[in-house]
């Protein structure tokens, strides 16, 4: 099995068609959130992270909820843990259950689940951040309200046209609050202390659980099981949700108000999609022109159904506002813009990763950690432009510098731009500033692959970020005019140059930027 994989990504490889889907690789993402803030460039998607060692935990293991952002669909720069359990001072450990994040005015509310030490109930929580990526603190040190039953999981949060916020979240039970204008509290002024029940029908969700013997059998074609995500399009109201049981698939009903009556109106994500997880969670965004439908999977390496994995594919609507079913695909979606080399790109920014980690919050500083040999990372879709690039800055921290960082084009067994030993900064948190030469100069647009090689015991190095420069490692002259005296230019191979253009030169023995 394992090499029928390796073959269909070396296939997929070959055609410049990399696999996208699980869209993050370095640790098990869950639950995905999405959302395109109003004046903001970047998609984000809020996820709970899976942490679960099999042998040690036999159920979700998760500690903690993550923030990441794209600007092109295909990297994915990872903001860090930016809201850990601990933040909840009534939290339990290893229960960060599924979340979404909404902006009002100029803060955003992070809205999760969550258990109390002693208590098998979830509760609703809300984190509270300045900034999208946060970190996010809890505002009210409690949970927003307790129906005192449980299935209290899986928040999803709306702001209609009118401004009235809506919460609805449940499992095997379905309910709704309004949101207070504060987004900390909830209306109390409807339903029971503020929740209303929805009545789980088989006209609003296809069909019912009932008991046969001590069997659980659905009465109809489909049923409401979990994590619900609200949303609005056009004059139609949506709500998807995990269904049927498992294996969970994802299904819809539709409405003209965000409180119902809702109508069921059939699969979104069929069980026949063979996504390796018996729980699936969807969500959905409008960005940039394109609709996009998050779920997630148990396809990442080590991957199942308590390590799960978010994943994305486009969405299509019906004339009618229906949707048509999505399929889960590893290809996934496609690029919306080349990545700049050119410009500062966090270490953190991948297309995928294998062995290393991120840490940190917005706060602190966001890094890759835990490099080993061996260890990889690859970014998508780079940008070189016509002219090449000549040389490769990072800044990273290393006590040890036994580290080596292996830059190739396109992938594992490409062509190597550049082996760069890190030596060591002073200590892991001693960052600095490292510019080399490139051996070859990559232009076009290819992918990159970082590998590394080396022996510590820890990590080899830590790595902020990345740039490539169009100009060698040191240009000790820039040349605005050179062709009153162009015979005496040579290029960096030695080839004397008659009229030289843009780009790097020899000169009299110095390098020299030709503009
Ligand atoms: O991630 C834990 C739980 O699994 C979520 O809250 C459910 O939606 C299911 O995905």
């Amino acid at each position: 099995m394992k090499k029928i994989f390796f073959y269909l990504s070396l296939c997929l490889m070959a055609g410049g068609m990399r696999a996208q889907n699980p869209i993050v690789s370095h640790c098990y993402t869950a639950d995905p959130a999405p959302v395109a803030f109003e004046g903001e460039d970047s998609l984000y998607v809020y996820c709970d992270e899976d942490m679960n060692v099999p042998g040690v935990h036999d159920f979700y293991y998760m500690n903690r909820w993550r923030v990441y952002s794209t600007v092109d669909m295909v990297n994915w720069t990872d903001h860090g843990i930016a809201m850990p359990r601990e933040a909840f001072s009534w939290g339990k450990d290893g229960t960060c259950w599924a979340s979404q994040c909404i902006k009002k005015g100029q803060y955003y509310y992070w809205y999760m689940c969550l258990s109390k030490p002693g208590d098998w109930r979830h509760y609703i929580g809300v984190g509270y951040s300045k900034k999208p990526s946060g970190p996010f603190k809890d505002p009210i040190k409690k949970p927003l309200f307790d129906t005192g039953e449980g299935g209290d999981i899986d928040p999803t949060v709306f702001i209609d046209d009118d401004g009235k916020a809506y919460l609805y979240w449940g499992n095997n039970k379905l309910r709704y609050a309004r949101l207070t204008s504060v987004m900390m509290g909830v209306d109390t002024r409807i339903g029971k202390n503020g929740v209303v029940e929805v009545p789980l029908t088989k006209e609003a969700f296809g069909g019912v659980k009932v008991k046969e013997g001590d069997k659980e059998v659905i009465d109809g074609v489909d049923c409401y099981e979990e994590g619900p995500w609200l949303f609005k399009r056009g004059d139609n109201y949506y709500l998807m949700y995990s269904a049927g049981g498992v294996p969970e698939h994802i299904s819809y009903s539709m409405s003209k108000s965000p409180t119902g009556p809702w109508e069921y109106k059939g699969k979104v994500m069929s069980q026949d999609n063979n996504t390796g997880s018996f729980t699936n969670h969807s969500g959905m965004v409008h960005y940039q022109g394109k609709d996009y439908f998050f779920y997630h999977t148990g396809w990442a390496k080590g991957g199942g159904g308590f390590n799960r994995s978010m994943a994305v594919e486009e969405m299509y609507f019906n004339a009618d506002g229906t949707i048509k079913p999505v399929t889960a695909t590893r290809k996934g979606v496609k690029a919306l813009r080349a990545m700049d080399p050119y410009v500062r790109q966090q270490a953190e920014t991948l297309n995928a990763a294998y062995g290393i980690s991120v840490v940190g919050d917005e706060s602190k500083g966001v890094y890759v950690t835990d490099i080993h040999a061996n260890d990889s990372m690859r970014v998508a879709n780079v940008d070189f432009g016509t002219e090449g690039a000549r040389s490769f800055t990072v800044r990273v921290a290393s006590t040890g510098g036994n580290g080596s960082l292996i830059v190739r084009q396109d992938n594992a067994r490409g062509r190597i731009l550049g082996k760069f030993k890190i030596e060591k900064t002073g200590g892991d948190d001693i960052w600095e500033e490292r510019t080399f030469d490139l051996t070859q100069t990559p232009s076009g647009v290819h992918d990159v692959y970082f590998s590394f090689s080396g022996v510590d015991s820890n990590t080899l190095f830590n790595w902020d970020w990345w740039q490539f420069n169009a100009v060698p490692s040191a240009v000790e002259h820039v040349e605005a005019s050179p062709r009153s005296d162009s015979s005496f230019f040579y290029t960096l191979q030695g080839t004397p140059v008659e009229n030289p253009t843009r780009g790097v030169y020899i000169k009299n023995g110095r390098k020299i930027l030709v503009k």
